[in-house]
């Protein structure tokens, strides 16, 4: 069954290097940005438009089912002369699809050639006496909280450095005002409860959301460097007075994109 998944994302990224253009004696990708909500509108800025393959059209991904998810990946040429893939949108563990569903985009870019991987993500701030709405925070680490993995078996792969350190102190050169801190997943798709939220805020979070993790461990699993970055789109439940709503998290992608668009493209120029 496991190892199905990691024969479908080579079957995809055959189809992904042949949709793209690439032949099989090119060199391939360098970097896979994974957007998601609220980062959607920073991608334009990042390079070029080579190729937009629908998800639909590669095996084993799905459409995602999210407004202001996405749906496609794109290959563009960066200023620098790097390929990079964008997948625009990506599956979560609460669609009910499975963690291999889940981890699927992640594997494909692995198989694909791609070394470096970038996650981003929209996320609830837990800490509003320090992080302000619209803020991009460097992810330093996880606590996984969904309940599941997307490894089965007796591989035990070590996650002590799961955000690679050096691309954390590469991106703080670029913009040193950028925080850093602990990302905790929940498997959703419910929000949390107050009483969740200050749980959380005692084990240690900064950020609450319901992605990253599971394709952070397969990137590990893969053997990619990753690098991870939440925008805080909301004050965890209970520590504003205000209830959450998904139309805020895209309001503040709209809000935010062209500082979110100048620090990607920087970042993945010196990758
Ligand atoms: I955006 O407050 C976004 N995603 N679990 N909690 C969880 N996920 C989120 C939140 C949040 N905000």
């Amino acid at each position: 069954m496991t190892k199905d998944a990691y024969t479908l994302a080579s079957e995809a990224a055959a189809a992904l290097r042949s949709a793209a253009g690439l032949d099989t004696s090119d060199a391939g990708f360098d970097t896979a940005l994974v957007m998601g909500s609220g980062w959607v509108p920073a991608a334009d800025a990042i390079g070029e438009t080579v190729r937009e393959i629908p998800f639909t059209d590669l095996p084993g991904f799905r459409a995602p089912a999210v407004a202001g998810h996405g749906g496609k990946i794109r290959v563009v040429r960066t200023p620098s002369g790097r390929h990079a893939l964008i997948f625009l949108g990506r599956t979560h563990l609460y669609e009910g699809l499975g963690v291999d569903a889940v981890a699927h985009g992640v594997r494909t870019a692995a198989a694909a050639g791609v070394r470096t991987l970038v996650l981003t993500n929209a996320a609830g701030g837990l800490r509003p006496e320090t992080q302000n709405v619209g803020d991009p925070v460097l992810i330093s680490d996880h606590i996984n909280l969904t309940g599941a993995n997307p490894i089965t078996g007796t591989t035990f792969i070590d996650l002590t450095e799961v955000y690679s350190r050096r691309l954390r102190a590469l991106v703080r050169e670029i913009d040193p005002t950028l925080a850093e801190g602990v990302y905790v997943a929940f498997r959703g798709p419910t929000y949390e409860t107050p009483a969740e939220i200050r749980m959380l805020r005692t084990l240690g979070g900064d950020m609450v959301g319901m992605s990253t993790v599971l394709e952070a461990i397969a990137a590990r699993e893969a053997g990619l460097e990753v690098l991870g970055i939440s925008l805080v789109t909301n004050p965890g439940a209970g520590l504003s007075g205000e209830p959450l709503d998904h139309e805020e998290v895209l309001e503040v992608g709209r809000a935010t994109a062209a500082r979110m668009g100048v620090l990607l493209s920087k970042v993945v120029d010196r990758l």
